[in-house]
């Protein structure tokens, strides 16, 4: 079985699900009329502002504004949606006397940031990030870490409150977990919102040891999301030809969502309509990341303490999140497309940067023979018309750009990217990836169809149903 139809597999059961709510809450939604119609956006509208189109609302004070308050199609009697983590996995617990048990393990993690590219971590369970914990408010919970590493660690539940001998403060609260030792946590989680569990020591948390922990509330949001998404933006420092990160640094060059680099990082796909919250979490060593999402403009509804009163909600576009810090956002998706979401700082919209001494550093030319003839070899040329990247001039040299047929496939291999324009791939490195809005039938094509989707083919039937496709070009030939 191919990743794709395993995946497949999963996201029907999921879907399943998933459309007996749309067809129950689409009757049983308290306001708001629908009505449909055959014109290019069908309407749904809350005092001005449209589920179905780019749209702001009458009123700043309105609770519909830039669908604060404009429900999805879940009901708020249903329990709260599924976590979606792309590229995590989840950890599965088995229930002690009511208690629900987990085993962590702390260990070294061969991670592939980029197809091609493996790096040398630390995490947990095999993964890096550690996979999800998703329980509820009011859940007792046993947390059993099991340290596989060659030294000494510490398990912190960040943003618990809980009794202090399970804080995992380095030393303050606990005696290290020593290698091959086992130390037990339990406690009752009276919280909701979002956590996550790391290393006490610095230099782990530098090397990856995090992962995601969500707690539900015991009565659903109002109004409640359709899908909800966990990010985790991380930065790390690895040299050319090394695969250990130099976690002393002050600059980072490989930055990963989820534990890759985009354009491996796996897409956000929504249908046309939904609500959606995505929650990010910056775990990086020493800098924030303005997260920027195109075409929307979300409310900011949590950071990590607690969820906010909805009187303190922002609007926004673009949200800053500072290290150990996290942002919910919910939004309307009600721009089709697909839609760059990335970290707004330069350095991190780019792959395995290294700095570049001068002109001499070239990847066909080593120093010694461009030294041995400095007559015929290029000038410095500062015109941005040189290629790739590559050429003397430029400031940096940025690995991992010219991809193989076979990184490109694997990058392709997600059910995820299907239909996207054949150059999405290169438009994207480093902390970004992409929010793709589909109309249902178009995202059950993408999402559930056996059949290969052509790359380009969902973007241009939305240009063509929703922009304007007289203007529209196709990517280049040679990329498709
Ligand atoms: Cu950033």
């Amino acid at each position: 079985m191919t990743d794709r139809t395993r995946r497949r597999g999963f996201l029907q059961a999921g879907l399943t699900a998933f459309a007996s709510s749309f067809a129950v809450s689409r009757t049983n939604r308290s306001f708001g009329s629908v009505t449909r119609s055959s014109s290019k956006w069908q309407e749904d509208e809350f005092d001005g502002f449209s589920r179905y189109k780019p749209s702001r609302g009458n009123d700043a004070d309105n609770d519909f504004y830039c669908g604060k308050l404009v429900p999805g199609f879940r009901s708020v009697d249903e329990s709260p949606v599924p976590i979606t983590t792309p590229d995590l996995k989840r950890l599965d617990y088995v229930e002690r006397d009511g208690v629900k048990e987990f085993h962590i393990f702390a260990e070294p993690v061969f991670r592939e940031f980029l197809p091609g590219y493996h790096m040398n971590v630390y995490g947990y369970n095999g993964s890096m990030p550690g996979p999800l914990i998703e329980i509820n408010q009011g859940d007792r919970i046993r947390v059993l870490v099991t340290n596989r590493l060659d030294e000494p660690t510490f398990f912190h539940m960040h943003g618990f409150e809980l009794p202090v001998q399970y804080d995992g403060g380095a030393e303050m609260t606990q005696n290290p977990i020593k290698p091959g030792e086992t130390f037990k946590y339990e406690f009752d989680v009276h919280e909701h919102g979002t956590f996550f569990y790391h290393s006490h020591l610095p230099m782990q948390e530098a090397m990856g040891m995090i992962g995601p922990v969500i707690v539900h509330p015991r009565q659903t949001f109002d109004p409640p999301v359709d899908r909800d998404f966990v990010l985790i933006f991380q930065n790390f420092f690895i040299r050319p030809n090394q695969t250990v990160s130099d976690s002393w640094m002050m600059d980072w060059n490989w930055h990963t969502i989820n534990g890759r680099s985009g354009p491996y990082t796996t897409p956000l796909v929504v249908k046309h309509g939904e609500r959606v919250r995505v929650r990010l979490i910056n775990f990086s060593p020493m800098q924030h990341h303005p997260i920027h999402l195109h075409g929307h403009t979300f409310w900011v509804t949590a950071h990590e303490g607690a969820r906010a009163p909805k009187s303190a909600w922002v609007p926004r576009n673009t949200e800053l999140v500072a290290v150990a810090q996290a942002s919910e956002i919910e939004l309307i998706a009600n721009n089709p497309g697909d839609w760059q979401f990335h970290c707004h700082m330069v350095h991190h919209m780019m792959n395995h940067m290294v700095e570049q001494y001068g002109p001499r550093l070239r990847e066909d030319v080593s120093v010694d023979a461009y030294l041995a003839d400095l007559d015929t070899r290029p000038q410095v040329q500062l015109s941005p018309t040189t290629t790739e990247g590559k050429a003397p001039g430029y400031s940096q040299a940025m690995k991992g750009m010219n991809r193989s047929m076979e990184a490109m496939k694997k990058i392709w291999s997600a059910a995820e990217m299907q239909g996207m324009r054949a150059s999405a791939a290169m438009s994207m490195a480093g902390l970004m990836t992409s929010f793709r809005v589909l109309p249902e039938d178009l995202f059950n094509k993408v999402m559930e169809s056996p059949n290969d989707v052509q790359k380009g083919s969902t973007f241009a039937e939305i240009v063509k149903r929703f922009g304007d496709p007289a203007t529209y070009r196709q990517a280049p030939k040679e990329m498709q």
